[in-house]
C-alpha cells in the first residue's frame, strides 16, 4: 500500500546547548539579531525549544505572509505567559488574548470606536495639532540647551491617546502624568518574553525582583484606571459617547439589555473593558513615542535628510500656516522618511508571538497545534535580497524617480503586521507621527553640539525596540525668531 508521506519539520536548533546560550545572550544581546543571524546556519525557517515551549522562527516574507495572511486565522492564537497574564488579568485584553469569540468581538468594537473618533471627524486632527503646538512651545522654551526630548514627546502622545480613551489630558508636571510615565517604564522593562519566568514558569515560586516591580507598577496603573472607570460609569447616564471608555460601557449596557438577541452568549465584563482600554492606552503611548524618538535620532545622524524635509516643508507649506493632515500627499519625502524609520528600526521586531490553533503547515513544513511562531520582522526589513544596503538609512528607496511616493518597494515590509492580528492603531499612529514631525521640523533645526559624539543607533530589545536616551538641541529657525 501507499505509505503516508512523512511529515517534515522545520530544522531544529540543538536544544540543550542553545538554551544555555540563549539565556546567556538575551541579557545583553538583542534577541531579534540573534534569531536573524541563526539563519546562516539553519536557513530562514527553523525551530527552537525554550524551556518547555516549542517555537518556530520565520525570517522570510513569503512564510510571514502565509502565517499572517493566508493562514491568519489558524495562527491567530497567543501564548499564555506569566508576565502578560498578570498584565491583562489572564488575557482580558486584545493584544495578549488568544483567539476566541470574545477576542473577536472586542477587537471589532474597538476598531469601530477608533475609526469613529478617528477618520470620521476632524476632532482627532485637532487634538493632535493642539498637542503639537504645546510640544513646540515647550521645545522653544528649552531653546539652545541640550534637552532629552523623550518626556516632551511622551506627554504629547500620551495626551492624544488620553483624549481618545478618557476624554482628558495632562499638563506638564501633573503628578498623575508623572506616575503614569513611571509605571509605564516599569512595565515595558519587565513584561514580555525576554524575562526568564516566561521561559520557566516554575521560577515564579521564587522571589523575583522583576515580577515584584511589574506587580507594583500594575497596581498603580489599576488605581488610575479604576478612577477613570468610576467617573465614566457615573456620567454614562447622559447620551454622549465621548471616548473609548464610554463606547465600551455603552456596548456593555446594550448587551445586558438584549442579550437574548445575540447569537453567542457573550458578555463584556468590567475587567474586559479595563484591560482593553489599558491595552490601547499602553500601545498608543509606547509605540508612537518610540517611533518619534527613532526618527529624531536618525535625523541627527543624517542632517541631509533633515534638510530635505525642511526644504519640502518650506516649499509646500511655508511659514504662514501649520501643517495639516491634508498635506500628506504633498510631502512625499517626509512620508518616505517615516516609512524608512519604520523599516530600519521596527517598533516590534518580532511582532507579538503567534500560536498555531490547529495542526497546519508553513511552506512544506509541518507545524503542530500549539507551536509558537515568531515572525522576525527585523529579518524581513533587513533582507539583502530585498533591500539594497539594508543598514543604510535612505528614505529615497520609498520614492520613484520623480520623487513621488511609492507605497512599498519590496513586499518584505510589514511594520504593522498583517491579517487578523494586524495593528489596530496604524491609522492613528501614522497621523500622529506625520503631524508631530511636520510641526517640529517646520520650526526647529535638530542638532547636537559640534564635536559631540552622536548617540548610538543600536536599540534595546524588549516588548518594543527601545532607543537609548540621548539629548538634542532644538534650534528655532530664523523665520520663527523674534516672535514672527
Ligand atoms: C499590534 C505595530 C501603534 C494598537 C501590533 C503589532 C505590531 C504593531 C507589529 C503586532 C501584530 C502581530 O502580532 O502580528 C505598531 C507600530 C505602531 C503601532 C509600528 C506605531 C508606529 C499602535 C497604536 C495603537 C496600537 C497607536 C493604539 C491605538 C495595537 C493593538 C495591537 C497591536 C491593540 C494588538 C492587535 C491584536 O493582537 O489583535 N502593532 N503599532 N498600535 N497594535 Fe500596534
Ligand atoms: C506598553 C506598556 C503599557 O504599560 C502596557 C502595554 C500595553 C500594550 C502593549 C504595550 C505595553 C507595548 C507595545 C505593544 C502593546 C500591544 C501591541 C504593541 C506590545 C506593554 C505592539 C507593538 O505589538
Amino acid at each position: 500500500g501507499k505509505a503516508e508521506p512523512r511529515p517534515r519539520y522545520p530544522r531544529s536548533l540543538p536544544s540543550l546547548p542553545i538554551i544555555g546560550s540563549l539565556l546567556h545572550l538575551t541579557n545583553n544581546c538583542q534577541f531579534h539579531l540573534l534569531l536573524h543571524s541563526l539563519q546562516k546556519k539553519y536557513g530562514s525557517l527553523y525551530s527552537l525549544q525554550m524551556g518547555s515551549q516549542y517555537m518556530v522562527v520565520v525570517n522570510h516574507y513569503l512564510h510571514a505572509k502565509e502565517v499572517l495572511l493566508k493562514k491568519g486565522k489558524t495562527f491567530a492564537g497567543r501564548p499564555h505567559t506569566v508576565t502578560t497574564d498578570i498584565l491583562t488579568r489572564n488575557g482580558k485584553d486584545i493584544a495578549f488574548a488568544t483567539y476566541s469569540p470574545h477576542w473577536k468581538f472586542l477587537r471589532k468594537q474597538v476598531h469601530a470606536s477608533l475609526s469613529m473618533f478617528g477618520k470620521g471627524t476632524l476632532a482627532l486632527e485637532k487634538i493632535i495639532c493642539r498637542e503639537a503646538a504645546s510640544l513646540c512651545e515647550s521645545l522653544s522654551s528649552f531653546q539652545d540647551t541640550l534637552l532629552d526630548m523623550a518626556p516632551e514627546l511622551n506627554r504629547a502622545v500620551t495626551n492624544v491617546v488620553c483624549s481618545l480613551c478618557f476624554n482628558s489630558c495632562y499638563r506638564r508636571g501633573d503628578p498623575e502624568f508623572e506616575a503614569m510615565l513611571q509605571y509605564n517604564e516599569g512595565i515595558v522593562n519587565t513584561v514580555g518574553q525576554k524575562s526568564l519566568v516566561d521561559i520557566f514558569p516554575w521560577l515564579q515560586v521564587f522571589p523575583n525582583k522583576d515580577l515584584a516591580l511589574l506587580r507594583s507598577c500594575i497596581e498603580v496603573r489599576d488605581q488610575l484606571l479604576q478612577k477613570k472607570f468610576k467617573e465614566h460609569k457615573k456620567a454614562l447616564g447622559s447620551d454622549s459617547v465621548n471616548d473609548l471608555m464610554d463606547a465600551l460601557l455603552r456596548v456593555q449596557l446594550n448587551m445586558e439589555n438584549n442579550n437574548s438577541q445575540l447569537a453567542l452568549p457573550l458578555e463584556l465584563t468590567d475587567d474586559h473593558i479595563l484591560m482593553t482600554v489599558a491595552d490601547i492606552f499602553g500601545a498608543g503611548v509606547e509605540t508612537t513615542s518610540t517611533v518619534l524618538k527613532w526618527a529624531v535620532l536618525y535625523l541627527l545622524h543624517y542632517p541631509e535628510v533633515q534638510r530635505k524635509i525642511r526644504e519640502e516643508l518650506d516649499q509646500k507649506i511655508g511659514f504662514e500656516r501649520h501643517p495639516q493632515l491634508s498635506d500628506r500627499q504633498q510631502l512625499p519625502y517626509l512620508e518616505a522618511t517615516i516609512s524608512e524609520v519604520l523599516r530600519i528600526r521596527p517598533v516590534s521586531p518580532l511582532l507579538l508571538p503567534h500560536v498555531a490553533l490547529t495542526d497546519t503547515s508553513i511552506g512544506e513544513y509541518t507545524i503542530r497545534k500549539g507551536a509558537q511562531v515568531l515572525v522576525n520582522l527585523w529579518s524581513l526589513h533587513h533582507d539583502e535580497k530585498e533591500w539594497d544596503k539594508p543598514e543604510e538609512f535612505n528614505p529615497g528607496r520609498f520614492l520613484d524617480e520623480e520623487g513621488n511616493r511609492i507605497y512599498s518597494p519590496s513586499p518584505s515590509y510589514l511594520p504593522f503586521g498583517a491579517g487578523s492580528r494586524v495593528c489596530l492603531g496604524e491609522a492613528l499612529a501614522k497621523m500622529e507621527i506625520f503631524l508631530f514631525l511636520a510641526w517640529i521640523l517646520q520650526r526647529f533645526t535638530l542638532e547636537v553640539h559640534p564635536g559631540q559624539p552622536l548617540p548610538a543607533l543600536e536599540g534595546k530589545f524588549g516588548v518594543v525596540l527601545q532607543v537609548q536616551q540621548f539629548k538634542v538641541k532644538a534650534r528655532l529657525r530664523e523665520a520663527w525668531r523674534d516672535g514672527v
